[in-house]
């Protein structure tokens, strides 16, 4: 079993995380000990990159980070990277009532994922879940804006799903898939820091 450490707070990204990587024999473990540090920018790849280049030159742990959040058509694409926080204030309830009265209620979730290790980001991988909000909270299951996120092809939310139900659709799952297609194929061919970009140096020797 390879081990992969998931930078995060977040208990059940880890838990999606081996939901979808353990078929293919990688095991997620929570990474203790070093801070996740989330700058705030417009753009996930660049929010889960800098996460890791403040991670990667203190450990040699497989090291992934992830930034996630809910893009909502109506409103121009809020709360985005702000979800987080936008879920502590105005909660689920709060982007209901921004949608009261709107047309639209077509809605994506986005995923970064950047993996790297010892001062090296190896690869950033994003991708995406369009689907539609509901009109009130349906389900306990997940976590932050889960209970009223329908995916698209599903006519459930993913509050009422169980993970495995979740993975076939979530957009961290396939961010997640194209890291473990990569990862295994790059540590096979040798080429896990073909394109990996130094974030810092061993110190050199004199
Ligand atoms: P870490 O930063 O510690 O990894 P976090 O939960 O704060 O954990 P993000 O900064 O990536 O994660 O914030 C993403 C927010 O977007 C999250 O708090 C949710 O409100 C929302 N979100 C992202 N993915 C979601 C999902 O699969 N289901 C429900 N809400 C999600």
């Amino acid at each position: 079993m390879i081990e992969f450490y998931f930078a995060t707070g977040n208990e059940h990204k880890v838990a999606e995380a081996n939901a979808v990587l353990s078929p293919h024999k990688i095991k997620v473990k929570k990474l203790e000990g070093i801070e996740k540090l989330e700058i705030q920018h417009t753009n996930l790849e660049e929010i889960a990159k800098t996460a890791l280049t403040l991670i990667v030159p203190n450990t040699d742990k497989l090291v992934l980070v992830e930034d996630s959040g809910l893009f909502v058509h109506e409103l121009n694409g809020f709360p985005g990277p702000y979800s987080s926080y936008v879920f502590e204030t105005l909660g689920v309830d709060g982007i209901l009532k921004l949608l009261n009265d709107s047309k639209s209620r077509k809605a994506e979730f986005r995923s970064s994922v950047s993996f790297g290790t010892k001062g090296k980001i190896f690869a950033t991988f994003s991708s995406v879940s369009e689907g539609t909000l509901t009109t009130q909270a349906k389900g306990d299951n997940g976590f932050g804006f889960d209970p009223i996120f329908v995916p698209m092809w599903a006519s459930k939310t993913f509050g009422q799903m169980d993970l495995n139900e979740k993975i076939v659709y979530s957009h961290r799952s396939k961010a997640l898939k194209k890291l473990a297609l990569w990862y295994l194929n790059a540590a096979k061919t040798n080429t896990l820091e073909e394109n990996a970009i130094v974030v810092s140096q061993a110190p050199q020797n004199k």
